[in-house]
């Protein structure tokens, strides 16, 4: 099965079968779903006989690390990419949100597959299709039309782009096709119950400690359809947990009943903070971001504030304020 049938995958099927030495990446901060889908791509291509090589700007978070050859992630920001002519970009909204410099791209072919409806197409080539629930599925097309069988390793990973990127199959995109095709990446060998062991109930005890202090914050706005929750550096300085630790917060808020809104704000560097927006009930949160200078999807959403954390809550509230009224 093709999730989407109409979309155009041909000229970069031709760029990938004409490389010499493509090199796979995805955003800053990464998550399942970019390398998810950076795996599954990079199996692929291996399995076709194409030299291919993986670099990101950041570590592989934890909850990645159990999927195949995400030890031969390269991470840094200055890599030698010499003998390297075609660059894959993955779930990456902006050319910016690599974390690589201009030069790196230089002389070469820039491929941007993405999902993100705000992104402006910065590639060479460009498959940007926001109706994809997940750039894994869209690697699960890409796959097919590279003419080649889904393996247990692509599988296993784009299982875990896609149950991540659907907080469990929960948003808005998630229909009858991303079930028939969850059921086929289980055919080709992915594990539901090892991805959940992972990613769900392998967290580090830290976490929850800082859990407790996050919900200490929250606080219902909007007559009870805004839930706001925050962490600071403090407090992850008190539990020990790190910036990924407080990852999959924000979904406490989204579970109150009559939230409809929910912001989650956390030390980023300095004075800048990092604001998560989730949205249900037809809130359009990807909005609210884009006219604070980020984007994302419609109920999944973030930017990047700088100010004191009380400067942050207003301005943000401002722009949240907003979506109530209509
Ligand atoms: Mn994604």
């Amino acid at each position: 099965m093709i999730l989407f049938p109409k979309q155009q995958w041909q000229p970069i099927v031709d760029q990938l079968q004409r490389a010499k030495h493509v090199m796979l990446t995805t955003h800053c901060n990464s998550d399942a779903d970019g390398i998810g889908s950076e795996l599954a791509l990079f199996h692929t291509l291996q399995d076709m006989g194409i030299k291919v090589s993986m670099l990101n700007r950041d570590v592989v978070p934890r909850i990645c690390q159990y999927l195949p050859s995400s030890n031969r992630i390269q991470v840094g920001d200055k890599p030698d990419v010499s003998t390297v002519d075609t660059i894959v970009a993955l779930d990456a909204g902006a050319k910016s949100r690599l974390g690589f410099p201009d030069s790196l791209f230089e002389g070469k072919m820039l491929i941007n597959i993405d999902h993100h409806a705000s992104n402006p197409l910065y590639g060479d080539l460009n498959v940007v299709n926001a109706d994809y629930c997940a750039t894994g599925a869209m690697m699960f097309d890409l796959i097919q039309h590279l003419g080649q069988n889904l393996s247990e390793n692509s599988a296993t990973s784009i299982y875990a782009a896609i149950l991540t990127d659907t907080a469990s199959f929960q948003l808005d995109r998630v229909n009858a096709d991303v079930h028939r095709m969850t059921a086929e990446l289980i055919e080709a060998g992915a594990k539901p119950e090892e991805a959940a062991n992972a990613i769900y109930n392998s967290q580090p005890l830290a976490r929850l400690s800082l859990l407790t202090l996050a919900l200490q914050t929250l606080s219902i706005q909007h007559d009870g359809r805004s839930a706001w929750m925050h962490v600071t550096q403090e407090m992850q300085n008190t539990t020990g947990a790190n910036q990924e630790d407080s990852e999959g917060f924000i979904d406490v808020g989204r579970s109150v009943d009559g939230v409809e809104v929910v912001v989650f704000i956390r030390p980023e560097k300095g004075e800048r903070w990092k604001v998560s927006f989730r949205g249900k009930s037809g809130k359009d949160v990807g909005e609210v971001a884009a006219k604070l200078g980020g984007g994302g999807h419609k109920y999944a959403a973030g930017c990047a504030v700088s100010g004191s954390l009380e400067e942050v809550y207003i301005k943000v509230a401002e722009v949240v304020g907003d979506v109530f009224q209509t």
